[in-house]
């Protein structure tokens, strides 16, 4: 199966194409994992009673960062680092304003909602079209990932009611940079033969099996979760 996948995409991991691609994919990845490493010590100073959890969690994302530096050496491509901190921007400034003012809700959301289901869904699309070197190290990372996930969404559902509307509201500024963010990396993530289509889809579904554990109602997740999918 993995062998007809590669084939029908004629994928040559070594192709001057495909390394370019991987060269800003792979940042990408590796900026996120540093990201979510930098959140999970932030939000570990603002919720105390789950500090030593929290700071697990940091040290798991460091370890995936450092997996997927492994995955670009292993195709020797070197990872185009300034981009992917662009690249984040949007979602890291928000963050920062958020912890700034306190808004543990806001953090959750961008950190253990959205940056996670973004994740999960790319490392899925992406795991049966890795070289076999990444697809072992995505697979690990991905199961992981899910804990992470599990950490907000547990969260959140004990503090629901109220955290409903910052959470409306974080929703609403974050999720347009999502579909801003897949935009942006379409064209490099057709070359390693994951389509957007599939990467909306798989977000899609985690992001709205995460509000619905939440809490939300079927109509609110609808709402929510197509906010600003309109752009795309
Ligand atoms: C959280 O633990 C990690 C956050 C990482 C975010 C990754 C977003 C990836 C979007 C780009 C799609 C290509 C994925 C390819 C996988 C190597
Ligand atoms: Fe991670
Ligand atoms: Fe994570």
């Amino acid at each position: 199966m993995q062998q007809l996948v590669e084939q029908d995409k004629k994928l040559d991991f070594q192709s001057a194409e495909y390394k370019d691609a991987y060269s800003r994919i792979n940042a990408i990845v590796i900026e996120g994992e540093q990201e979510a490493h930098d959140n999970y010590i932030t939000l570990s100073n603002l919720l105390t009673a789950d500090k030593d959890e929290l700071i697990r969690l940091s040290k798991m994302e460091l370890r995936h960062k450092k997996g997927f530096e492994a995955c670009g050496r292993n195709l020797k491509v070197t990872p185009d680092m300034e981009f992917a901190r662009e690249f984040f921007s949007g979602l890291h400034e928000n963050f920062q304003t958020a912890a700034a003012a306190g808004k543990v809700v806001t953090c959750l959301l961008i950190q253990s909602l959205i940056i996670e289901c973004f994740a999960i869904a790319a490392y899925n699309i992406y795991i049966p079209v890795a070289d076999d070197f990444a697809r072992k190290i995505t697979e690990g990372v991905v199961k992981e990932e899910y804990s992470h996930l599990n950490f907000g969404e547990v969260w959140l559902k004990e503090h629901f009611t109220e955290s409903k509307a910052e959470l409306e509201e974080a929703n609403r500024r974050n999720l347009p940079l999502v579909w801003k963010m897949l935009n942006q990396v379409e064209k490099d993530a057709h070359i390693l033969a994951m389509e957007k289509e599939a990467l909306v889809e798989d977000f899609m579904i985690q992001y709205g099996e995460a509000l619905s554990n939440i809490g939300f109602t079927t109509r609110d997740i609808m709402r929510l979760s197509a906010y600003g999918l309109a752009s795309v």
